[in-house]
């Protein structure tokens, strides 16, 4: 059921603690990590502890949650010091790139950053 922990899913057991990751930030409601594959010098995944599939199922769920992995988007980068920008990306299905279906923001900064992304 939406919201709920899936055994199956690599997130929902960084979230329990119960897989290690190199965590910057929690919340009571948010887990931020180190993406393990780096694209950028800061490159941070901000993820709802409760089990959604991806951004959009989430803010249709529980619009409140959705603002707090936004916060914490935020909130990652002005602690990581991205003054020069930096990008929030949802990837969303597997044709964009989506390899875990829990919601997770990456956080990219500290380099520029091309626009078109690839
Ligand atoms: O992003 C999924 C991201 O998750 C991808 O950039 C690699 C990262 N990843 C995968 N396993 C781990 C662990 N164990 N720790 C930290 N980061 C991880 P997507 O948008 O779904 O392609």
């Amino acid at each position: 059921m939406a919201g709920e922990p899936q055994a199956d899913c690599l997130f929902c057991k960084i979230a329990a603690g119960d897989v290690p990751a190199t965590i910057v930030r929690e919340t009571d409601t948010t887990v931020a990590f180190r993406d393990i594959n780096p694209q950028a010098p800061t490159h941070v995944l901000v993820i709802p502890r409760a089990h959604y599939a991806d951004a959009a199922s989430l803010a249709a769920a529980a619009p409140e949650l959705a603002a707090d992995v936004l916060r914490e988007a935020g909130q990652v980068a002005e602690d990581e010091k991205a003054e020069a920008g930096y990008r929030i990306v949802f990837n969303t299905g597997s044709g964009a790139g989506q390899t875990v279906f829990h919601a997770h923001a990456h956080v990219l900064g500290g380099r520029g950053l091309q626009w078109p992304p690839g």
